[in-house]
C-alpha cells in the first residue's frame, strides 16, 4: 500500500470510503423504548440514525484503521440517538476519538461491569482504552461528527455490547440530558 492524503469534508465525509449506513428498523433493539420505535415507524417510515465512512484501510496488523461517524440529533422516545456500540474483538485494542462537530457522550464500559460517560464534542479527544466497549451518543441537536482511529486487526463485537449494555442510557430532560441507570426505567 502507498501512502495517501485525503479529503475529510465539512460534513464529515471521507472520499473514498466505505458507507455504513444504520437505519432505526436495523438498530430498534438497541433503544429502550420498543413502543416508540413503533410509533416511528409508523409514522415516519424509517429514519437514518448514523453513518459511518471507513477508510479503505487493510484489515491487517500494524495498519491504522480510521473512520468518521455522523449521528444525526433526535430522540427515540427521550433516549437520544446513539450507535450500536462494541468491544473489539481482540480486547486488547484502544481506540482514539477526536470531536469534529456537535455535543455528544462517550460510553465506555467493561466486561467487569464497571462503566464511564465520557464528554465528546467539537475540538476534544477521548480515548477509549484496551477492554472497553464504547457507544456514542448525540445530546446536541445538530450532527455530532468525530473522527476514530484504531488498530486495523481490532475486530468489532457488537454480540457482547448487546448482550451486557452500557450500564446507563442517555435520555433528554428539560434543557439537558440525564443518564439513567440500566435497570431502572420508571
Ligand atoms: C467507530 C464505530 C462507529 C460506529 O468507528 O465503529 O462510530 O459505531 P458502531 O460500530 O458501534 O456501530 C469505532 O469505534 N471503531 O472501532
Ligand atoms: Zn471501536
Amino acid at each position: 500500500m502507498k501512502p495517501f492524503a485525503q479529503i475529510l469534508t465539512e460534513q464529515g465525509t471521507l472520499q473514498p470510503a466505505s458507507v455504513l449506513r444504520r437505519y432505526l428498523s436495523q438498530i430498534r433493539h438497541i433503544f429502550a423504548n420498543q413502543r416508540a420505535v413503533e410509533a416511528i415507524l409508523k409514522s415516519e417510515g424509517d429514519r437514518l440514525v448514523y453513518e459511518v465512512y471507513v477508510a479503505e484501510i487493510p484489515e491487517a496488523e500494524g495498519h491504522v484503521a480510521y473512520s468518521t461517524t455522523i449521528i444525526y440529533p433526535g430522540q427515540v422516545g427521550d433516549e437520544y440517538h446513539m450507535t450500536k456500540g462494541h468491544f473489539h474483538v481482540r480486547r486488547g485494542t484502544g481506540e482514539v476519538y477526536f470531536g469534529l462537530r456537535g455535543r455528544g457522550l462517550l460510553l465506555l464500559r467493561r466486561e467487569e461491569g464497571d462503566s464511564e460517560v465520557v464528554p465528546l464534542e467539537e475540538g476534544s479527544v477521548a480515548y477509549v482504552p484496551p477492554f472497553w466497549g464504547h457507544r456514542t451518543v448525540n445530546i446536541g441537536q445538530e450532527p455530532l461528527i468525530f473522527f476514530a482511529a484504531w488498530p486495523a486487526d481490532a475486530g468489532h463485537d457488537y454480540e457482547t455490547a448487546e448482550r451486557l449494555g452500557f450500564g446507563v442510557r442517555v435520555l433528554h430532560a428539560g434543557r439537558g440530558y440525564r443518564l439513567e441507570r440500566e435497570g431502572e426505567e420508571p
